[in-house]
């Protein structure tokens, strides 16, 4: 029986007897970090002790806090730059670029594993590489040299068949794959794209898919490596990175889902989140507000080139504003050179550094109730920086277009569009990376005021009594836990003053009623802290005193995130459950540390005088990790022992 790609890149990444029944360890080759997350992860990377990153190549980026309204975020560039070059890893410039298109353009090579302080990591599955997302300290282990578990995945294969129409891009695959799977529906998943269709779609295209596998709630996605990944490789100057990669022909897969490329039209997803999705054409004529091109998911030379060719020659609706964010500074030498930046500038756009920026509510929020037209990846309520913004995600033709007329427009109603493929050569500008010297270890790291110290990890009481400090609904994402936006995320390497924070979207009261409660516990529905890789929406938490969650489901990076933390997660049997909780009820956890070796924990609610029993599904490891007060505590005395290029002795 053949292998399909997952399996095979699992084989030759797996650590030799850390085989459990529900996770698997894996090598990590690359990592990288953002700045948001990047202080965290490398203060916890100071604390394990390491003198040197055990990767092949680990990677700092900043361009999420690029906004310099006050000290913070230069001063965590300071740090970042300094940790860089005193532990090996290369340094990406603030205005260098986005991470994941830095890192698809300069860094991913294929078959390889990518770890990543970035929920969207996976964006270089579309080079092949076996990419995933974790919180900071994860990614602090990698770097020490640690494997990374996952949970045992099941791959879905996503067979792409025929060929996309003209005006249909690859946003439109991964909203019609939304669409059909859901924002939950790639949780336990890795998924596989192949077919007939794959051959027609470049690495950015690729990218784009891969990227936005993070909304599914997936593991990863990837995409074999072809000639579509040598073209691009060598595009970008690094042809000797390539190798072929692909299933074998007589692979099985768990599950399967095709798409038939041809039958696709644009689309579009509705607030406030990103598997509302619904074709252009039935919005048509709505007015606009605010048009964005750039993030993660559609930043890259082909996305920038295509949008400018629907501009050229005209401008912009008046009552409608286009912000553009080229994903890299290669991508803007390369737009600045090929007469591109001039048709935005023409047209009317407003030019933004190579950054995240408007994705993530850093400036650039819409005016009251705006309908804004995104070509990023997610439009949670509040993420855009405006309460009542209505964000929309679509591809960055439609934005475009929506731009020039005023409304929104299917680009289809263009008439013929013209053929834009790769360049053959893409300009590369690697002077904003910088590379640590040979030896860091004499290095003076810089600490400014807004660089404090990490919280302290507890291990995990054997008995809690604690109030139900807030109960809360599905789909609750990182976002709701711990804002966004340049105010609240220029305090990530500061975490008692990003706590005041903490459920300010949903509850402002929330810090003060926890500590006035010594602590508590916290109740929420499906999906609870779906969205980013931020460690902070369960250091936040445990800063305040939340000792446990209980919730239907959980995201993936999140429950991981809350385990390094020491925040038991547990898991209703059922939704009454739930509903039979009323917020401000006492519970009682009892006998914690040896249920955690069976499989459930009896909760007594104090308040209704009655009991319940929540299901823990932790791994060993996972429990091992609790018991021991967090990762932080349970890595110091394992990469002690951690040898060189992975796996632990
Ligand atoms: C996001 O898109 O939500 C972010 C900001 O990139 C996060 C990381 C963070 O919160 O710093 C992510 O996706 O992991
Ligand atoms: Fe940055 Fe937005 Fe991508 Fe997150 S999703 S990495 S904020 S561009």
């Amino acid at each position: 029986m053949g292998r399909n790609l997952v399996e095979k890149l699992i084989a030759s990444h797996r650590i030799p007897g850390s085989e459990s029944g529900e996770e698997v360890a894996l090598r990590i080759d690359h990592t990288l970090t953002q700045d948001t997350t990047g202080t965290m992860a490398y203060l916890q990377f100071e604390a394990i002790g390491v003198d040197r990153v055990r990767t092949e190549r680990s990677v700092s980026y900043v361009d999420h806090n690029t906004l310099q309204v006050s000290f913070e975020n230069a001063d965590d560039h300071n740090y970042l730059q300094d940790v860089a070059a005193r532990y090996g890893i290369i340094f990406s410039r603030p205005g260098n670029g986005i991470c994941h298109q830095v890192h698809l353009e300069r860094f991913g090579v294929p078959g390889k594993t990518l770890l990543g302080s970035d929920s969207h990591t996976p964006t270089a599955g579309g080079l092949g590489m076996l990419a995933m997302g974790a919180g900071g300290l994860d990614v602090a282990l990698a770097m020490a040299g640690l494997p990374f578990s996952i949970p045992k995945p099941r791959v879905l294969k996503v067979e792409l068949r025929g060929r996309l129409r003209p005006w249909v891009s690859a946003k439109d695959i991964i909203l019609e794959v939304l669409r059909r799977l859901t924002v939950k529906g790639g949780v336990g998943k890795i998924l596989e794209y192949g077919g007939e269709g794959v051959a027609g779609l470049t690495v950015p295209e690729r990218g784009t898919i891969t990227n936005m596998g993070a909304e599914l709630g997936a593991t990863t996605s990837i995409f074999p490596s072809d000639e579509q990944t040598r073209a691009f490789l060598e595009a970008q100057g690094r042809g000797q990175d390539y190798r072929p990669l692909a299933a074998d022909p007589d692979a099985s897969y768990d599950e399967s889902l095709t798409i038939d490329l041809g039958a696709l039209e644009p689309l579009i997803a509705l607030p406030h989140m990103p598997d509302k999705v619904v074709p252009v054409r039935e919005l048509a004529g709505k007015s606009v507000d605010q048009c964005f091109i750039g993030s993660c998911t559609n930043s890259s030379y082909l996305d920038l080139a295509r949008a400018a060719a629907i501009l050229r020659g005209g401008r912009i609706a008046e009552r409608t504003s286009l912000v553009v964010a080229p994903g890299s500074r290669s991508t803007l030498l390369m737009i600045a050179k090929a007469g591109i930046l001039g048709d935005f500038v023409s047209a009317g756009a407003r030019i933004l550094e190579c950054a995240c920026g408007p994705c993530i509510g850093i400036g650039q929020a819409p005016c009251s109730g705006g309908i804004s037209l995104r070509s990023s990846n997610r439009n949670f309520e509040g993420r855009s920086g405006t309460a009542d913004g209505q964000v929309h995600l679509v591809s960055a033709e439609t934005a475009a277009v929506s731009a020039l007329r005023g409304v929104i427009t299917d680009p289809r109603s263009l008439g013929p569009a013209a053929e834009l493929v790769l360049p053959a050569r893409y300009e590369i500008d690697d002077s904003q990376l910088v590379a640590p010297p040979a030896d860091g270890s004499k290095l003076r790291i810089r600490r400014g005021p807004n660089i404090k110290s990490l919280p302290e990890f507890r291990p995990l009481p054997d008995s809690v009594e604690a109030e139900l400090l807030l109960k809360l609904g599905d789909d609750i994402t990182t976002d709701h836990i711990l804002p966004a936006g340049s105010k609240i995320m220029s305090l990530r390497s500061n975490l008692p003053a990003i706590s005041e924070y903490c459920f300010a979207a949903v509850d402002p009261g929330f810090p003060a009623r926890a500590r006035a409660a010594g602590g508590g516990v916290l109740a929420a529905g499906e999906n609870y802290g779906q969205g980013s890789s931020r460690e902070h929406a369960a250091l936040s938490p445990l800063f305040l005193g939340v000792k446990a969650v209980i919730a239907l489901s959980y995201a993936r990076i999140h429950r991981q995130n809350l385990v390094n933390a020491g925040i038991l997660p547990l898991i209703f049997e059922s939704r009454a459950e739930l509903e039979a909780l009323g917020q401000g009820d006492r519970l009682a956890l009892g006998d914690i540390h040896r249920s955690l070796e069976g499989e459930f924990i009896e909760i007594r609610n104090l308040t209704k005088g009655r009991s319940f029993r929540a299901r823990h599904g932790l791994s060993r490891r996972q429990a091992e990790i609790l018991l021991a007060g967090g990762a932080l505590n349970a890595a110091r005395k394992a990469a002690r022992d951690a040898v060189p290029g992975g796996g632990a002795a």
